[in-house]
C-alpha cells in the first residue's frame, strides 16, 4: 500500500507549484497537469477593494493603488476640480467622472493609467499605476 506516499509527493508537487506561482510572473507555465480553480488562495487573495480616485488640475489622489493578485478592485473616479478620465490601456478600463468600475486583477504586475481627456497644461503629468503584488 503506498497510498501515503503517493499523498505525500502529491502535497510536494503542490507545494512546489505554488512557490513558482507566487515567485515569477508568468502564471501561464502549464507545468500543472491538473488545475484546480477551486482550491481557495491563500493570504487574503480575492479580498475586494474599494478605491476612489479624486481628480484635480493635474493630479490622481491617490496616485498608486496597490493589491494583491486575485483581488478585485472597485475603482471609481470623482473630478474635485477640471475635467478628468481614467483610462487603464494594459487593463482594457476606462472611467468618466462617477462611474465606478469593478476590476479583477489576476496578474502580477504594475499597470500605468492616465487621464484620457485632454484637460490642459497638466494633462501628460496626470498618470499614476495600479501595483498587483
Ligand atoms: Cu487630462
Amino acid at each position: 500500500m503506498n497510498t501515503t506516499r503517493r499523498i505525500i509527493a502529491i502535497g510536494a508537487l503542490a507545494a512546489l507549484f505554488a512557490l513558482g506561482a507566487c515567485g515569477g510572473n508568468n502564471a501561464n507555465n502549464g507545468a500543472s497537469p491538473s488545475p484546480s480553480p477551486t482550491t481557495p488562495a491563500e493570504g487574503g487573495a480575492g479580498a475586494a477593494n474599494e478605491v476612489t480616485i479624486k481628480a484635480s488640475n493635474w493630479k490622481f489622489e491617490p496616485a498608486e493603488i496597490r493589491v494583491k493578485a486575485g483581488d478585485t478592485l472597485k475603482l471609481t473616479l470623482e473630478n474635485t476640480q477640471g475635467a478628468h478620465g481614467i483610462e487603464v490601456s494594459d487593463l482594457n478600463v476606462s472611467l468618466k467622472n462617477n462611474e465606478t468600475k469593478e476590476i479583477k486583477l489576476d496578474q502580477p504586475g504594475s499597470y500605468e493609467f492616465h487621464c484620457s481627456i485632454q484637460c490642459g497644461q497638466g494633462h501628460d503629468a496626470m498618470t499614476g499605476f495600479i501595483v498587483v503584488e
